[in-house]
């Protein structure tokens, strides 16, 4: 085969787009039957598009790179787009080829023709090729509107005869992900604000490396201003090596009153807060009225926050500070039925280094981010950033396919987790080295905290009925296994702690259902 299809492939191997996450159908056959004569696209089946946009997802996250993902038609796309929206509020990089009616097919409005682009147009970027001669140019003009800077989901929508008509020659160029450097002028005016006291630092976005909370703490120490980290960040690092700050919290009335005291507050790769949702009678915007918000590094502009913050201690001449690293103390089970706090220590006390955390445990992974992550070896966390669940399974997919020599652990609340549970069977069938461990408190436990906030305090059987994972009670060793992957259930912390150190023995994906009461 020769053709536009086979242009459009080499084009984004040679851009470094290596990996496909795909559920295919007729309009991309000749998509499909390319793929054999590329060897540098290795192809993932998953068996909903959501899980194909996760894994996406969370292979750029790792990356820094785009994947691709090869979806049918405005239906398949419209599956997937729940895990795009977190893309793009994570600013991750995915690029979506989108198959659609033979350009002459169109017009007789066969029964999957829609809207593709109403859809597309709704999560970032949008191309249609309007013929094959454009396939290598359009291919790589979607891999560098990915890359921004900011990252960006970039969507193809291909017609069918665009791919299998003649082929034209690959382009063989490369583009890099450069991010924007940071203002003089801002970093000056940051530094005159943290200087004037009563200060605070919203670190956010591509700040949440090494380097960048380095920084953020240099310059917190010289300036004596306050730092937390965004509520919803797309990736951090993690562990014992780093400084300790708290995520602004998730409740309004909690993130004012942190907020409550700052005059002025600079923002380092964050938006600036608000809260998730309106409440009657609660504030949208977390910052006290008359206090001033300064854009140090603009995460829409994809400014390099830790450079920007890098820039900014060095304006304040702010001194290096030593760096050591907690001990993680022993850890002795209590052998009691879980809870959220047990089930994030022993998490901790056996995360293997260079773990890559996947954390959509929801309610019971607040812990994790305010006090065991800082107490667990060195790891890298990915986040639900957009809140529409469901990423975990599948971002946990891609990053294992994207760093085969780091173990990932997809810690995961139970509701969120059925959202997307075909990436069990994509991981078992890719030997993803995936420790699922399950946190199952079979309800949506956020919504009943969400009435009670409500001011319902004995929700009605229909309200609670729709809060309740119970009746019947979901199998999750049963589904596991039927999906091809190991798994086993535990009620203690001691059971869990055994079930890790198993899992972490072995290559591939496993499952541990943690029960919680
Ligand atoms: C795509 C999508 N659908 C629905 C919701 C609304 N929602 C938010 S949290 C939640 C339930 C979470 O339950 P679970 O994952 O079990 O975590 P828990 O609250 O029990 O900790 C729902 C349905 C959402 N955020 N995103």
């Amino acid at each position: 085969m020769n053709n536009s299809a086979l242009s459009l492939i080499q084009t984004a191997v040679h851009a470094g787009v290596e990996v496909c996450f795909t559920n295919p159908g007729t309009t991309e056959m000749p998509i499909v039957a390319v793929f054999d004569q590329v060897p540098g696209m290795r192809v993932v089946l998953g068996l909903f598009e959501g899980v194909c946009t996760g894994a996406a997802d969370g292979w750029a996250r790792m990356t820094g790179r785009p994947a691709a993902t090869l979806l049918h038609l405005g239906p398949g796309f419209a599956n997937g787009i729940a895990n795009l929206h977190n893309a793009r509020r994570a600013r991750t990089p995915v690029v979506n080829w989108i198959g659609d009616h033979a350009t002459y097919h169109r017009k007789f409005d066969a029964p999957l023709t829609s809207d593709i682009a109403a859809l597309t147009n709704s999560v970032g970027w949008t191309r249609t090729v309007k013929s094959a001669h454009e396939m290598a140019e359009a291919s790589l003009a979607a891999v560098q509107a990915a890359l921004g800077p900011p990252g960006q989901v970039a969507s193809l929508i291909i017609p069918a005869d665009c791919q299998w008509e003649a082929k034209v020659e690959p382009l063989y160029i490369k583009p890099s992900p450069a991010f924007h450097e940071p203002s003089n002028q801002a970093v000056k005016e940051a530094a005159r604000l943290l200087r004037k006291g009563k200060a605070g630092i919203l670190v956010g976005g591509n700040a949440l490396t090494e380097s960048g909370f380095r920084a953020a703490k240099r310059v917190a120490a010289t300036t004596d201003s306050k730092v937390w980290i965004e509520t919803f960040p797309s990736r951090q690092e993690c562990g014992r090596h780093m400084p300790i700050f708290p995520t602004l919290p998730y409740f309004p009335e909690q993130a004012c009153k942190a907020l409550a005291e700052v005059k002025s507050l600079v923002l380092a790769g964050a938006r600036e807060p608000v809260a998730f949702f309106a409440y009657p009678g609660q504030p949208s915007k977390f910052v006290p009225d008359g206090a001033a918000l300064h854009m140090l590094a603009d995460p829409d502009e994809g400014v390099d926050a830790a450079l920007a913050l890098e820039a900014l201690a060095q304006e304040l001449d702010a001194p290096a500070i030593a760096t050591s690293s907690r001990t993680i103390q022993a850890y002795t089970a209590t052998n009691q039925a879980l809870d959220p706090e047990k089930l994030c220590r022993t998490m901790a006390a056996f995360l293997p280094e260079n773990a890559i955390f996947m954390n959509e445990a929801a309610t019971n992974g607040f812990a994790w981010n305010a006090v065991h992550s800082f107490n667990a070896e060195p790891h890298t966390m990915l986040f639900t950033t957009g809140g529409a669940i469901g990423q975990g399974l599948p971002n946990a997919l891609g990053a294992a396919i994207a760093c085969p020599d780091r173990r990932v652990i997809a810690f995961q609340a139970d509701g969120s987790g059925l959202y997307t549970l075909q990436a069990l069977w994509s991981m078992a069938r890719e030997s993803a080295d995936v420790t699922i461990v399950v946190c199952a408190n079979r309800r949506y436990r956020i919504l009943q905290a969400e009435l009670a906030r409500a001011g319902i305090k004995e929700p009605g059987p229909k309200a609670w009925a729709l809060t309740d994972l119970t009746r019947p009670v979901i199998d999750w060793t049963e589904l596991a296994k039927g999906f091809g992957m190991p798994a086993c259930s535990v009620y203690t912390d001691g059971e869990l702690a055994d079930a890790l150190i198993r899992a972490f023995a072995e290559h591939g994906p496993t499952l541990i259902e943690a029960v919680l009461t």
